[in-house]
């Protein structure tokens, strides 16, 4: 009788799109057409990228949770990353949610990404809400875009209720929201009603006992761990006692110390937290993601969230190079192993795994740049460590082996064509698609091994003059097909400790592109620069010029060297061979070689 209850009050709703299509963005106008903000203050853009590396890179890394209110009901938002790396997030946030807002670019359309997010909103039987953003940009054609996210639909083998999806068309950097494009409209009201009357409030059955599914964690210095999630059944009140229902099903005691909900960008306090809301919860230390809070004396838990396998691995190591413990303040493996485990608690996608080596740990992930965001916060923590390069993960079917495939994208001036294709087939992809509307412009699609686009991007750009455009998403595992050399260059290797000279360098520049100045510290074995040719060279960058007391006129060399680009994390993990390692700390970025000496190195190699 008491059964499919809707808590009216609430609406839950994940954003979700490709990367940039303008989700923060809409958050933000969203907040202030529902009156969070007084009228003149000045806020923030993006105010939900909070994290100091979403701010300086302008895309959001994390999912998180705010709130505002419409016409006397809650409506809790969960902003997502549209960064391929960050999935993990989304599949996390959408099983707080019971309907997604889908974003999509009125001059790009529907992209990888817009895929892989609209696939999982289908997987969890979510209602969708269609906006066509951005329809204010120039090149903007929304009608089309309609059209192509109506295709999206069908290939994802939308039901017909699905196909029959609400949209609206939008502004969300001016608040703007229309049913039609010719419409006058200067607000956000109609998202507003749509969302209301579109997406389900949270369903609830009386008959069950409490329920809360735990989907994200937090940390506070005064009140310790905190469960984030949604209450599935009944009502949570401040000091009750509870359990816990971890992945091996033990029950762990707990007793409401804190109860929040989400008001704004902030907490609030209350007493009472109704089925359906999204809930901040102290009182537990040890909980994880997934784990079902439920009473002691009905203990029942809900399905466990799961997230895709992850797709690429990396060795993380103490830092073993001849400058370390110089720069960073946390250097030990027992430190580094911490971090990495709480990572895992807190971010669904990332797995760790302990080898033989205690100094030595496996980090599995969705890319290598979440993997370059992980090692970037860490260095900013003060960390001190090395991270070899970025290794798809195999699989193995009946004695085959197997590597994952990405579905490549490609946008690009015509005239590029032939080296981006060039480039893809000596990587072993094959093309599988080709438009060309005679626009000048080409849209390519490619079938390539995930290794091959590890440092590719780069060269992309490069390539395409930085106009190209490459998006990819995960085609599924292939019989291996075949080596290619990771890089088509070797590396210029330090033979020596000491400190970079001009002199030197200036010699060497010839020989291909430096990372380093002069004055900066070198040991034998650390890698000073990419070498033109498809091997190795040693070399000795501290070497000044001899001084002679003839100096012979017109015969002195200026030795200015020419400006280097300073070395990134990421340029880094993806330049870096099998046999190269990063060593990364607060202040630096150097590449070495594994065996440092060049005499193991030629051992090694079977070379004298
Ligand atoms: N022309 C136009 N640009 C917009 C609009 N909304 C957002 N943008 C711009 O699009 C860019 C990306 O906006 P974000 O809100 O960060 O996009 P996002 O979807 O949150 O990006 P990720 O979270 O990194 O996936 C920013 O430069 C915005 O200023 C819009 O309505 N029109
Ligand atoms: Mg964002």
């Amino acid at each position: 009788m008491n059964k499919n209850l809707r808590n009216e009050k609430i609406r839950n709703i994940a954003i979700i799109a490709h990367v940039d299509h303008g989700k923060t963005t809409l958050v933000d106008a969203m907040f202030r057409q529902s009156g969070l903000f007084r009228p003149g203050l000045e806020v923030d853009e993006r105010i939900m990228d909070s994290m100091d590396l979403e701010r300086e890179r302008g895309i959001t890394i994390a999912a998180k949770n705010c709130s505002v209110q419409w016409n006397g009901v809650k409506i809790n938002i969960i902003d997502t990353p549209g960064h391929a790396d960050f999935g993990g997030e989304v599949e996390r946030a959408l099983s707080m949610a019971d309907g997604a807002i889908l974003l999509v670019d009125a001059s790009e359309g529907p992209l990888p990404q817009t895929r892989f997010v609209l696939k999982k909103t289908f997987e969890k039987g979510l209602k969708v809400v269609v906006v066509i953003n951005k329809i204010d940009r120039k090149d903007a054609r929304p009608e089309q875009i309609l059209d192509e996210i109506y295709d999206l639909f069908i290939d994802l083998d939308a039901d017909e209720e699905q196909l029959d999806f609400p949209y609206l068309y939008a502004v969300g950097r001016q608040g703007i929201a229309k049913k039609n494009l010719s419409e006058n409209r200067d607000d956000l009201h109609l998202l507003f009603e749509t969302i209301l009357h579109e997406i389900p409030a949270p369903e609830y059955d009386t008959e069950e006992p409490f329920q809360m599914l735990v989907s994200d964690l937090g940390y506070s210095d005064y009140l310790g761990r905190l469960a984030i999630g949604r209450i599935f059944n009944q009502t949570a009140r401040f000091n009750d006692a509870m359990v816990c229902i971890n992945n091996t099903e033990e029950h762990l005691p707990l007793k409401i110390s804190k109860l929040q909900v989400y008001d704004g960008m902030n907490l609030k306090e209350v007493e009472t937290a109704k089925p359906g809301d999204i809930v901040v919860l102290s009182g537990i230390e040890d909980v994880k993601i997934g784990d079902t809070i439920c009473t002691k004396e009905f203990p029942k838990p809900l399905k466990r969230i799961t997230v895709d396998e992850p797709t690429i691995s990396m060795e993380f190591t103490i830092n073993t190079s001849p400058l370390s413990g110089k720069e960073g303040k946390i250097v030990q493996s027992g430190k580094i192993r911490e971090r990495l485990i709480k990572e895992t608690l807190k971010n669904v996608a990332v797995r760790l795994e302990q080898t033989e080596d205690r100094d030595r740990f496996i980090v599995k992930g969705r890319g290598e740049f979440q993997m370059a965001i992980l090692i970037e916060t860490m260095r900013r923590e003060g960390f001190e460590l090395s991270v070899g390069r970025p290794n798809v993960i195999y699989k193995s079917l009946n004695g085959t082996m197997l590597e994952p495939i990405e579905a490549l994208f490609v946008d690009c001036d015509e005239h590029f064509l032939g080296v981006v294709t060039e480039k893809i087939s000596i990587r072993k992809g094959r093309l599988t698609n080709l438009v060309n509307n005679r626009s000048g412009r080409i849209r390519a699609e490619f079938s390539v091994p995930s290794r091959s686009l590890i440092g590719y991007r780069d060269e992309f750009l490069t390539d395409t003059k930085g106009t190209g455009i490459m998006n990819t998403i995960f085609a599924g595992y292939e019989p291996f097909r075949g080596d290619f050399p990771t890089r088509f260059t070797g590396s210029i290797v330090s033979d020596r400790q000491g400190s970079s000279v001009a002199y030197a360098l200036y010699h060497l520049e010839p020989r291909g592109r430096l990372f380093i100045v002069p004055g900066e510290p070198v040991y034998a074995g650390m890698i000073i620069g990419e070498h033109n040719k498809g091997v190795d060279i040693s070399a000795n960058p501290s070497k000044e010029k001899k001084l002679t007391n003839m100096r012979a006129a017109g015969k002195d060399e200026s030795t200015v060297c020419s400006p280097v680009k300073p070395m990134t994390l990421e340029r880094a993990i993806n330049f870096i061979k099998d046999d190269e390692m990063v060593e990364v700390t607060p202040q630096s970025i150097r590449l070495y070689k594994k065996t440092l000496s060049i005499k193991k190195r030629k051992h090694k190699n079977g070379l004298n």
